[in-house]
């Protein structure tokens, strides 16, 4: 029995500089503690983050009632825990009480309870089936992730290695040969998005070719195999039945053979978002003609959502899925989802948001699951406490 005794809350910044919540929860002989992330380029059907009122009511909310209702709940019944949030919260998408306050709770109490039995949460979550994951970061980035960058919001790079840290370090690598490349042909300061990817004044184009070079010329150096991907975050640059880009509008059909090119021309096996949240069908379209050399993945499309995935799967959408909990606020709902992805095949990526904090709870999440992929840049505190936290975790695994 490992009966929560106590909780906390309190308000922190994350790296954009914007308020989150912070929630810690104690068990007798355990501690968990976890902040809630935030994103910018968000699907329209992710859970509401905050109430109205704001963090400050969630935070009211937290204090004045449901820290005293948490206190004799079973820590180690995650399931019971994540229920107990919907049930106070009352709506599909905690309107009431917030998505980043459940959040945060979830994990927290997640993490609680892992300490409690004294074992690491990788394996209290995943068990024996816990496995290494790779990690993809992103080199370049624009969107809403930047100003006067790309429209594509995320050019990425996943290094495979054996080790961990390898892995990482190669990714690094990437990153700041991308900049040394970049700034020979700019007489201006390059700067760096949320995600502390680099923020080019170039086409899209121009960066497809770039990244592809650097990774090709680093993979040669090195000797690890690095693939190319990006997320295009496409619901954020459509605009009346057309993809806009800094230099040229595509139509619907254009994009599908656009995104196609790149997988089959430019040899990108990674693809998020290449069209709108709503355009199942375009999705299919695509990962019926390069589903093969690809891995297409829904992130805005799916939001995390069991229904969305639901949905997905039926019109044979994609071949894969993004996974964030705060996106729908509860670690047991996004458990459920993933078991959905992989009893039809699918692969997953666990993922960041793009104002973070220095949580590592995602790096246990994907080793967890045996993510295919862990998305959570290349450098900058908040992504490298994840990234580092693979390497320890590495070094645990490797002990037992
Ligand atoms: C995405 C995420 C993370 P945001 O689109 O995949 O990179 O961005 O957190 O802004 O939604
Ligand atoms: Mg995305």
């Amino acid at each position: 029995m490992s009966e929560i005794v106590d909780s906390k809350i309190r308000k922190i910044l994350d790296s954009r500089g914007n308020e989150t919540v912070e929630v810690e929860i104690y068990t007798k002989y355990g501690f968990g503690i976890s902040a809630a992330p935030s994103g910018a380029s968000k699907g329209a059907t992710e859970v509401t983050d905050y109430p109205e009122g704001g963090i400050d009511k969630s935070v009211k909310l937290f204090t004045s009632d449901i820290s005293k209702k948490i206190v004799g709940l079973e820590s180690s019944d995650q399931e019971g825990f994540d229920l107990f949030l919907e049930d106070i919260d009352g709506t599909e998408n905690f309107e009431k009480i917030g998505g980043n306050l459940a959040v945060a709770m979830s994990l927290a109490n997640a993490f609680a309870s892992a300490d409690e039995l004294g074992i690491p949460l990788f394996r209290y979550l995943g068990g024996l089936n816990a496995r290494m994951t790779t990690p993809l970061g992103n080199v370049v980035g624009g969107g809403k992730h930047a100003v006067n960058g790309t429209t594509i919001q995320e050019f990425l790079i996943a290094s495979h290695a054996d080790r961990a840290f390898d892995a990482i370090k190669t990714n690094a690598i990437v990153h700041k040969r991308i900049r040394e490349r970049a700034s020979k042909e700019l007489d201006i300061p390059i700067g760096m998005g949320d995600e502390k990817a680099w923020v080019l004044p170039f086409d899209d184009d121009k960066v497809i070719e770039l990244v592809r070079e650097v990774a090709q010329e680093v993979s040669d150096k090195t000797g690890f195999m690095i693939e190319n991907g990006m997320d295009l975050a496409a619901s954020s640059f459509y605009e009346n039945g057309h993809y806009v880009y800094r230099d040229k509008k595509l139509s619907r059909a254009e994009q599908v053979d656009f995104v196609e090119e790149i997988v089959k021309d430019k040899g990108y096996s990674v693809i998020e978002d290449p069209f709108d949240e709503n355009d199942f069908e375009s999705f299919a379209e695509l990962t019926k003609r390069v589903g093969n050399k690809a891995i297409v993945i829904g992130d805005d499309l799916y939001t995390t959502n069991y229904q969305r995935l639901e949905m997905g799967i039926s019109k044979k959408a994609s071949n894969a899925i993004l996974l964030k909990p705060n996106q729908v606020g509860t670690l047991s709902r996004l458990l459920k989802t993933w078991r959905l992805a992989k009893d039809h095949g699918m692969s997953s990526v666990v993922s960041h948001r793009s104002g973070e904090t220095t949580d590592y709870f995602i790096a246990h999440l994907a080793v967890a699951i045996g993510a295919d992929y862990i998305k959570t840049g290349t450098v900058g505190g908040e992504r490298l406490a994840k990234l580092n936290e693979l390497v320890r975790i590495q070094e645990e695994m490797g002990a037992h």
